[in-house]
C-alpha cells in the first residue's frame, strides 16, 4: 500500500513532489490527460551532486583513451549540430524507481531515495548517435568498453569521493541505440537534465544517462567505476558478495494516472488509465484488477505499443462497494515475461518490478 501521507500531500495539485536535496519525483495523477511525453518540468530529476553551470560556447565533448586509432578528439555543441540529427522517443527510470514499495508491500528495509513509482520520464530526445562520434573519432574495432563521464561536482558520501559521475557503457550497446541528446521535447536540455548535453541510453537504468557530459574513455580493455562496482548492482542474500552484474535493462512496469488514496465516487463510471513499460521491449498486454487481484480484467491500450517507451491503456470502472479498494495492474512485455506479485529482495532496492497495490477510497 502507498502511505496514507502522500495521500494527504496528493491534495495538492503540484505535478511533481521536490525532495529538499534537489530530487525531483514525478506525480503520476498529474499525466491523467496529457500526451505521450512527460513536458520537461514534470521530468523526474536525480543528479548525485547538483547542478553544474556550463558555458556552451566553451563546453566540449572530449574522447580519449587507447580505443582510439589516432589520438583524442573533441567535438563543440555547435560541432555536434552540425553532425546529422537524430530523434527517438525513450523513458529514463531511475533504478530506484518503485523503492518505496519494497517498504510499503513487502516490509524490507532498503538504502536509498524512496521512490514512488515517478521516477520515470518519457521524452523525445534529439542529438547525434553515439555511434555517429565514435566513428568521426576513429574508434578502433577491438574497443571494448566506454567510461562517460558528467561535469559535475565529485560525488562525495559518508565522507568517501567517488569522483565525477561516470559508468563503463559496453561498446555493443554504445552502438546500438545510445544518443547524445543536446535537445528533449524540441527545446535544449534544461540545466537539471544535462545541458548543453547527456547520454540517453535506452531500456538501461538511469544511470547509464550521464547528464552534463564531458568526457568519455574509450578502452580496449574493460573498464571499472563505483558506479559498476559499488553502486547499480544487485546486493544481499541470494546474490554474490561483491554484487550481481552491472545493471542493464529496468524491468515490466505499470503505473495508474492516479494518487495513492485517490477518492472514486460509488456507483459512477470511472475511467481507471496507466502506463505500463519494459526494458525489454514493448508492451504486448496489461490486465487491471479492482478488487486486490480477485480478478483481472484486459484492460484497453490506447495509442501504439512500442519499444523504449510506455504504452497507454485504461480500463472502466464502476465501484459497487463503499471503502477501500485496491487497484492492480499488471503488464506484459513481447518477451513474454508478466510482473510478478512480489520482487525478489535486494539491500539497495533497485528494480521493483512487482505489480503495484494501489489503494483507492470509494465514496
Ligand atoms: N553526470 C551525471 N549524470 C547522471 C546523474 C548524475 O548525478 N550526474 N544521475 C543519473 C541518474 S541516477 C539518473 S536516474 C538519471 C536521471 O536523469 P534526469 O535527472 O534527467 O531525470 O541521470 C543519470 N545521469
Ligand atoms: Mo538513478
Amino acid at each position: 500500500m502507498l502511505r496514507e501521507d502522500s495521500f494527504r500531500e496528493q491534495q495538492t495539485r503540484d505535478t511533481v513532489r521536490r525532495s529538499p536535496d534537489g530530487q525531483v519525483e514525478m506525480r503520476w495523477e498529474s499525466l491523467r490527460g496529457t500526451g505521450h511525453h512527460t513536458p520537461a518540468e514534470r521530468f523526474f530529476v536525480r543528479s548525485h551532486s547538483g547542478v553544474p553551470r556550463i558555458d556552451p560556447r566553451t563546453w566540449s565533448l572530449r574522447l580519449h583513451g587507447d580505443g582510439l586509432r589516432a589520438g583524442p578528439v573533441e567535438f563543440g555543441l555547435e560541432d555536434l549540430r552540425g553532425l546529422p540529427a537524430h530523434s527517438m522517443t525513450a523513458f529514463i527510470e531511475c533504478a530506484g524507481n518503485g523503492r518505496s514499495l519494497y517498504t510499503i508491500q513487502q516490509n524490507q528495509r532498503v538504502e536509498g531515495t524512496p521512490w514512488g513509482l515517478g521516477a520515470i520520464g518519457v521524452a523525445h530526445w534529439t542529438g547525434v548517435p553515439l555511434a555517429v562520434v565514435l566513428e568521426r573519432a576513429g574508434i578502433r574495432p577491438d574497443a571494448v568498453d566506454l567510461l562517460p563521464r558528467g561535469l559535475d561536482r565529485p560525488y562525495v558520501r559518508d565522507g568517501v569521493d567517488h569522483g565525477s559521475v561516470r559508468r563503463p557503457l559496453p561498446v555493443t550497446k554504445a552502438m546500438k541505440d545510445v544518443l547524445v541528446a543536446y535537445e528533449m521535447n524540441g527545446h535544449p536540455l534544461r540545466p537539471e537534465h544535462g545541458f548543453p548535453a547527456r547520454l540517453v541510453v535506452p531500456d538501461w537504468v538511469g544511470v547509464a544517462s550521464t547528464k552534463w557530459i564531458g568526457d568519455i574513455e574509450v578502452s580496449t580493455e574493460p573498464l571499472h567505476s563505483p558506479w559498476s562496482t559499488d553502486f547499480y548492482r544487485l546486493f544481499g542474500l541470494g546474490h554474490p558478495a561483491e554484487g550481481s552484474a552491472p545493471l542493464t535493462t529496468v524491468p515490466v512496469q505499470s503505473a495508474f494516472e492516479l494518487s495513492a488514496g485517490a477518492q472514486i465516487p460509488l456507483g459512477c463510471e470511472y475511467l481507471l488509465t496507466g502506463r505500463s513499460w519494459s526494458g525489454s521491449g514493448a508492451i504486448r498486454s496489461v490486465e487491471v484488477s479492482t478488487d486486490g487481484g480477485g480478478h483481472w480484467l484486459p484492460a484497453r491500450m490506447v495509442g501504439p505499443r512500442l519499444p523504449h517507451t510506455w504504452a497507454q491503456w485504461e480500463l472502466p470502472w464502476r465501484p459497487e462497494r463503499r471503502g477501500p479498494a485496491e487497484l492492480m495492474a499488471r503488464a506484459t512485455d513481447e518477451t513474454g515475461v508478466t510482473q510478478s506479485l512480489g520482487a525478489p529482495y535486494n539491500t539497495k532496492g533497485y528494480l521493483f518490478g512487482a505489480v503495484v497495490r494501489h489503494p483507492v477510497k470509494v465514496v
